[in-house]
């Protein structure tokens, strides 16, 4: 086994591969740019070697300022991740001619997979199965639209040059081929400078199932199951789960035989990934191979119980496979989500910015995350803004669902536009939820998982009122108890006034647009500060509400609400003034409306500080008569599990006090008067 090795990537997969190191007791070197100087992946390696500046063809795409660090450090091997120079056969041509162990596959199997039509060749001579077509030499039209007719529409127009969905396109009659094949020509001209076509039997809907094989230098090969990752957005995975789901014992064998078949037919050595498009009749058909540890390969390593860099490592220093195939044993059902800082209602535009708050689920056999970024960090624009992967597992995939569901709930990140509200409701669409899913999913249901329906909407705008209300409520409690006179009328919430309706009034907003919402609390609560009965008033609709708080855990509150009689759970994220409800159909964020308080309420020198809302007053620090500076704190009062303090609009004089600390007030009632300094 190697003393030491050098990873030549960064972010979350360094870390990963060095969590392992450490584990096996193997020295690690990282390598940095100067974006990644403080970066996590640094900070936990042994050893840490500037490469060159931010961009990564300046850093991390240079073979040999990473061989002269491993020669440097006195790196055995380089693991080189994924992406990067994981598939560089030049690259791991010039790490043999320096004696250095290239941790993956021989450069023979790298160069063979390189060309999508030449690994299509190999396949075909290996007997894998193909989608039904044509991948010739000879390229006229003739023969193309032959081969067309022949398989029959709809027919998929591939470059051969192309990959990763770039350069296809489908022809959905004979009518069509001519001006379907010339624009694919002239598409893959443009982009790859060849447009060699290969024609196929278009799918219509198809599975993307891939299959982990794992390959020794002693003619050993197994296949770890399956991964189904058809949740893609324009070529891009975004969830991926293990197994994939419907699969039986016979179609499993099946793709795995046949892909240890295609791993074999290239000599392979490590861990690879077959990708196979699997037809709605149970029909599967190569696709292409991957010849590196694929992002999603901790999906593979829950269900399996394996650590598959240690098995890169073990593998290129010469071992045997550290299982046989009868060893393996799948055991239970994981998903992986890929948290990115990106705006999904902006086109999935990447976001940039600091993690100014990075608090995740709590980690456990049976949530996992691997990530390369602490709280504080930059998301930089030099490289994939991946945050973090969330790998859940449960011995079902129900179970391991909603334990995806929940996790992606206790998320909580701020600084940037994260992923986490799409991957949320996409995790928890009716779809998804039911297997109802193919290559097509995003598209298909675009509209449940970027759901925005004004009914649903305001369907939710009771419950993020009533949660607002209980927790003024469970405040003013906790205060109550912590006071010396707990039982002092000015503890109770019900906004009880004499002769005065028990009524508040919130704002709160959903995308820019504000609502009003009128709240009438019905009858004393059972005296648990964090249950309630209030009749709520939106624009008209009237809502008849109950609820009380259950806290779900440390990450977030939970609420059980009876809305008209509908009864049901909410798991409820609160911060500042953002409240987000994690619901079964999906996330609902609002933003608490505060009104303005810091200002005179009238536009002459004299005049009240009024309350934001019904809170508690917790401290006066000025008294009547006292010369006040503009800013200077005045009051502090609670309201909304949040400290408000009130300053001194300008230079001046208070007039006189309303309230002592301890006090309720309503919203808006006038605090203090005060005098403005008049200015010479
Ligand atoms: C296909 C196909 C349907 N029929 N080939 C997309 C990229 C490349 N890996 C191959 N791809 C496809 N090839 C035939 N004959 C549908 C796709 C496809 C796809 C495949 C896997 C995962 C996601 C996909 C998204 C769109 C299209």
């Amino acid at each position: 086994m190697f003393n030491k090795i050098l990873i030549a990537n960064r972010g979350e997969i360094a870390c990963r591969i060095i969590k392992t190191a450490k584990k096996m007791g193997v020295l690690t070197v990282a390598v940095y740019s100067d974006a990644d100087k403080d970066s996590l992946h640094v900070h936990i390696a042994d050893e840490a070697i500037y490469i060159g500046p931010s961009p990564s063809r300046e850093s991390y795409l240079l073979g040999d300022n990473v061989i002269a660090a491993a020669i440097k450090t006195g790196a055995q091997a380089i693991h080189p991740g994924y992406g990067f120079l994981s598939e560089n056969a030049d690259f791991c041509r010039a790490c043999s001619a320096k004696n250095i162990t290239f941790i993956g596959p021989p450069v023979g199997a790298i160069e063979a997979m390189g060309s999508k039509s030449a690994a299509k060749n190999i396949m075909a001579k290996a007997n894998v199965p193909l989608v039904p077509g044509y991948h010739g030499d000879d390229q006229s039209s003739a023969i193309l639209k032959q081969a067309a007719d022949d398989m029959g529409y709809p027919v998929l127009l591939k470059a051969t040059a192309g990959g990763g969905g770039k350069g296809m396109r489908q022809v959905w009659s004979e009518q069509e081929f001519a001006e379907g094949l010339a624009a694919a020509k002239r598409e893959a001209m443009s982009s790859f400078g060849d447009d060699t076509m290969l024609v196929e039997k278009y799918l219509t809907q198809p599975r993307h199932v891939e299959i982990q094989v794992f390959c020794d230098n002693h003619k050993n090969a197994v296949y770890l199951f399956e991964r189904d990752c058809s949740v893609q957005r324009r070529h891009q995975k975004v969830i991926e789960e293990a197994p994939a789901f419907g699969m039986n014992e016979e179609l499993r064998a099946e793709m795995g035989e046949s892909a240890i078949k295609s791993a074999q037919a290239i000599g392979y050595q490590g861990a690879g990934t077959v990708e196979f498009l699997l037809d709605v009749d149970g029909s599967f058909y190569f696709m292409e191979m991957n010849t590196r540890l694929q992002v999603e390969h901790p999906v593979t390593e829950m269900i399996s119980g394996q650590d598959l860099v240690e098995w890169q490592l073990r593998v290129a220093a010469g071992e045997i496979l550290p299982k046989t195939q009868q060893q393996l044993v799948l055991n239970g059902h994981a998903f992986e989500a890929r948290i990115y800082a990106e705006d999904a209602n902006n086109d999935f535009l990447p976001a940039t910015g600091k993690l100014s708050l990075l608090q995740t689920p709590i980690e456990s056999e049976h949530v996992r995350i691997d990530t390369g970024v602490r709280q504080g960090d930059e998301v930089s624009v030099y490289y994939d803004p991946m945050i973090a992967k969330l790998i859940v597992w449960d011995e079902n995939r129900d179970k391991a669902l909603k334990r995806l569901s929940k996790a992606l709930s206790e998320y909580r990140i701020n600084g940037v536009t994260t992923n986490i509200d799409f991957l949320y409701n996409l995790a928890t669409s009716k779809p998804f939820i039911e297997e109802d899913i193919d290559t097509g999913f995003i598209e298909k249901n675009h509209d449940l998982i970027f759901h925005d329906n004004a009914q649903e909407l305001l369907n939710e705008l009771p419950i993020a009122a009533l949660y607002l209300l209980l927790s003024i409520k469970e405040k003013a409690l906790q205060n109550a108890q912590q006071s010396n006179d707990p039982h002092s009328p000015w503890h109770n919430t019900n906004a009880w006034r004499l002769n005065e309706a028990h009524a508040h009034s919130l704002v709160l907003a959903h995308n820019d647009t504000e609502y009003t919402v009128e709240v009438e609390q019905l009858c004393q609560s059972k005296g648990q500060g964090s249950d309630a009965h209030y009749l709520i008033n939106i624009d008209g609709k009237q809502f008849d509400c109950q609820g009380t708080l259950t806290s779900t855990s440390s990450q977030n509150d939970g609420m059980i609400v009876n809305i008209n009689g509908h009864r049901s759970q909410t798991t409820i994220s609160f911060d500042d003034e953002n409240i987000s409800l994690y619901r079964a159909n999906g996330v609902f964020n609002f933003t608490h409306i505060l009104p303005d308080y810091g200002q005179l309420d009238n536009d002459d020198s004299h005049g009240g500080l009024t309350a934001p809302m019904n809170g508690t007053m917790v401290s006066v620090l000025v008294k009547a008569g006292q010369q006040v500076s503009k800013d200077q704190p005045l009051v502090i009062m609670e309201a909304m599990k949040m400290e408000h303090t009130i300053k001194a609009p300008n230079d001046g004089t208070i007039d006189e006090v309303f309230f002592q600390a301890g006090d309720m007030v309503d919203g808006g009632s006038e605090l203090l008067s005060f005098t403005e300094l008049t200015k010479e």
